[in-house]
């Protein structure tokens, strides 16, 4: 607050009080909260641990159908924005499960999502009638407005975290979503059609007929096997950056950059006895480790890290990375968003 002479002060609260009614408020009041010098989020750092949602899920399972309850996912809400279903305050995340002969029916919607599979092996998520056979660490994207469904023809349970731009739609207020009307989605070719048109580095000649994709985002499905033999070559041939470990991003082959227009991506591995240099940076992040283990420093919270844990480092927060055995990450954020509008920094000590 700005300094207010004594002898104003009662007649200032007077004038605060006719024009609270009409909708009118003082900015000097609150300019400091609201053009504050550096992020001040509410977003906490926070950690899940697979097995722990894992059983809550699986109770759900008994309980309601994947049907039914349209999707059957378990909200991971940052307690630190209660009641706004995010995991930061532009991002929302949850655990998805489809049992054996489930199907998850086919819908769209303005937001963005990311599939990041956690357990199962041969369920899929069709896109615009294409399946993705999905596989442990698999990352499935199912972009803005294009129609998905999920479905699970294999004999074993299978979990994945969504990652969706919920908020940010919101934000904007900017949400549409329909249903198809049927289950699945006509199929429309062979599964992972996709991947051989555009995934290795290739398209189909621009203007031929084989250019099937929407313009924009043609692959949707980035194997874990791929992922990981790329980190673990990089691991093999040099050494790892100090603030980040070995650190590849998944991009979009239609230009270069992030994966959707909302949501960046990337995996991360750190060598056994490996510690990072503190970091910060705006885009507020969600963490998967998918094997390893280690310590994660968020300013003063320290997460013990196992395979499987989810965690959150929200906007602007220090974080230390240490890996106790090889510790390999997977992690989204915002980051794409800020930088289109001007808005991404960092700092590395
Ligand atoms: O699979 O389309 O976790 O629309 C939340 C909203 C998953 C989905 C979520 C969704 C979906």
């Amino acid at each position: 607050m700005s300094h207010i002479p004594n002898e104003s002060s009662e007649l200032l609260q007077d004038l605060y009080d006719e024009m609270a009614p009409k909708d009118l408020y003082p900015l000097w009041e609150v300019l400091a909260s609201l053009v504050t010098p550096t992020p001040q989020g509410s977003a906490e750092s926070v950690r899940w641990s697979f097995p722990e949602v894992r059983d809550y899920l699986l109770r759900a399972g008994d309980l309601i159908s994947a049907k039914d309850a349209e999707r059957r996912v378990l909200i991971l809400e940052n307690p630190g924005l209660k009641g706004s279903s995010g995991i930061t305050s532009s991002l929302y995340a949850g655990l998805q499960l489809i049992l054996p002969g489930e199907v998850a029916p086919c819908h769209r919607h303005s937001q963005c999502a990311l599939r990041f599979v956690m357990e199962g092996d041969g369920a899929f998520t069709a896109v615009d009638g294409e399946k993705a056979i999905m596989h442990k660490y698999d990352l499935v994207l199912t972009p803005g407005g294009q129609w998905h469904d999920h479905g699970n023809p294999s004999d074993q349970n299978m979990i994945w975290l969504d990652g969706l731009d919920i908020p940010t739609v919101r934000h904007f207020d900017a949400s549409f979503a329909e249903k198809l009307g049927e289950d699945v989605h006509p199929e429309t070719v062979e599964a992972d059609d996709s991947m051989w048109r555009y995934g290795r580095n290739l398209r189909p000649f621009r203007g031929s007929s084989a250019d099937r994709r929407p313009e924009g985002v043609p692959l949707f499905h980035y194997p874990y096997k791929e992922w990981r033999e790329s980190l673990n070559e990089l691991a093999g041939a040099e050494k790892p950056d100090p603030h980040l470990g070995h650190a590849l991003e998944f991009i979009n082959p239609a230009d270069g950059g992030a994966v959707m227009p909302t949501i960046s991506a990337h995996v991360r591995l750190l060598p056994a006895g490996f510690e990072t240099r503190a970091r910060r940076s705006t885009d507020g992040s969600v963490y998967v480790v998918t094997g390893g283990t280690g310590v994660a420093l968020v300013d003063e919270v320290e997460h013990k890290l196992e395979e499987g844990d989810i965690f959150v480092v929200p906007s602007w927060s220090r974080l230390q990375l240490k890996a106790d055995r090889d510790l390999a990450l997977f992690g989204f954020s915002d980051r794409i968003a800020q930088e289109k509008l001007n808005l991404y920094r960092e700092i590395k000590e």
